[in-house]
């Protein structure tokens, strides 16, 4: 259910991590989304103590993470990482912020939603002080998965992700940038970040190794799946790689329905959804591509056909911006919709 902005009452506003990936990438989307902020406090570790960063034409101080940095806060995006998240959320809370958390920490918390404003947004409405954006590749994914279960009940999904480097912020973009130009001069390269070099490879290993084979990363996709679109049967198959570009993460999807489809119902339903652009006219060249991605707001979707193989079969291709809609334009989303402390009696 889509949820209505709540009202541009101007509010103060913390970012915890705002030197990173994502919190840089929070800052220009609050800006030309013309977030309504009184105050903005940017809050790091030491690493960033003299450092400033601009915000609509003004320099703001970095701030060193305390106990206190919440004082007055009413929305604070968290964006630095699950073990930060642990360790200073309840503060931020305590003081009277909203929580708008970028890491896996309260996902699976049952009193924290955990929203994608497209998909669920009317559970934003439950909060009892934070709520969680979702793992990035599972996002993107939902993007084009729910608009068609929708349409045809969806039972089941196997999927493949490539996800790039900034999964893991700055560092992995960092990383590979570094190997690319020591490779280019035939130099050897030490993996720092990554267990194994990532230039010129694949690593299917995201997150530690579970009990049943699987890692955590593939977990999340069927947890999270199921608490956000309300299917609590729902079973996925996944295998997460970690691959070398730069910001935008793709996704092989087979997906299985409980109902008839045809590929002209599947596309009207993809067509009318919010969030995504189909891009899909193979005989033009045309399907999406985590170059082409990179930078939209939009996730795009396509190579779209009928899986022969099984009865009520979908596979299909997503890309999206792993900073933007994978992460900082979510929460953006999940903060637009959050209502005003006088009109929930706060
Ligand atoms: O625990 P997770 O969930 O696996 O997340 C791990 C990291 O992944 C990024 C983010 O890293 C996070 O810390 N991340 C999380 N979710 C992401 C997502 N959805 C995601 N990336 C992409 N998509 P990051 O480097 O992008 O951002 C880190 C931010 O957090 C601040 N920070 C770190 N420790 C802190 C802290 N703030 C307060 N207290 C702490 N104790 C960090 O600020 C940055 O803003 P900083 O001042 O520490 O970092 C400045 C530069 O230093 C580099 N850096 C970060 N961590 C380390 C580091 N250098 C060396 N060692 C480190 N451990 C960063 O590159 C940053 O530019």
């Amino acid at each position: 259910m889509f949820l209505q902005k709540s009202s541009s009452l101007a509010k103060n506003v913390a970012i915890v991590g705002a030197t990173g990936a994502v919190g840089e990438e929070l800052l220009r989307v609050l800006e030309r989304r013309h977030f309504p902020i009184k105050k903005l406090r940017l809050l790091a570790s030491s690493r960033s103590a003299g450092r400033s960063l601009s915000f609509r034409g003004q320099s703001i101080p970095v701030e060193v993470l305390e106990k206190e940095s919440f004082d007055e806060i009413d929305i604070a995006f968290f964006s630095a990482g699950g073990t930060i998240s642990e360790k200073h959320v309840s503060d931020a809370v305590r003081a009277g912020a909203v929580v708008v958390d970028n890491s896996s920490a309260f996902r699976m918390d049952p009193s924290v939603p955990l929203v994608i404003p497209e998909i669920n947004g009317a559970d934003i409405l439950t909060h009892q002080g934070i709520i969680a954006n979702p793992n990035c590749s599972t996002l993107i994914a939902l993007m084009a998965l729910y608009p068609l279960h929708q349409q045809f009940g969806l039972s089941r999904v196997i999927a493949s992700t490539y996800q790039a480097v900034s999964g893991i912020g700055t560092r992995g973009i960092e990383e590979l940038e570094n190997q690319v130009v020591a490779l280019a001069h035939k130099k050897e390269v030490k993996p720092d970040v990554f267990p194994y070099q990532i230039a010129f490879n694949l690593l299917p290993h995201i997150d530690s190794f579970l009990d049943n084979g699987y890692t955590r990363e593939e977990m999340k996709f069927q947890n999270e799946s199921q608490r956000i679109m309300h299917l609590p049967n729902l079973k996925a198959s996944v295998t997460c790689v970690r691959v070398p570009v730069y910001r935008a993460h793709s996704i092989s999807i087979h997906a299985e329905f409980e109902n008839p489809l045809s590929l002209a119902k599947a596309q009207d339903a993809l067509i009318a959804a919010p969030g995504i652009d189909l891009i899909d006219d193979p005989s033009k060249g045309l399907y999406p591509m985590p170059l082409e991605v990179q930078g939209c707001d939009q996730c795009h979707v396509g190579r779209l056909r009928v899986d022969y193989t099984t009865p009520h079969g979908l596979s299909f291709w997503v890309c999206g911006d792993q900073l933007l809609k994978g992460a900082a334009l979510n929460a953006v989303q999940i903060a637009e919709l959050i209502p005003d402390r006088r009109d929930i009696g706060r």
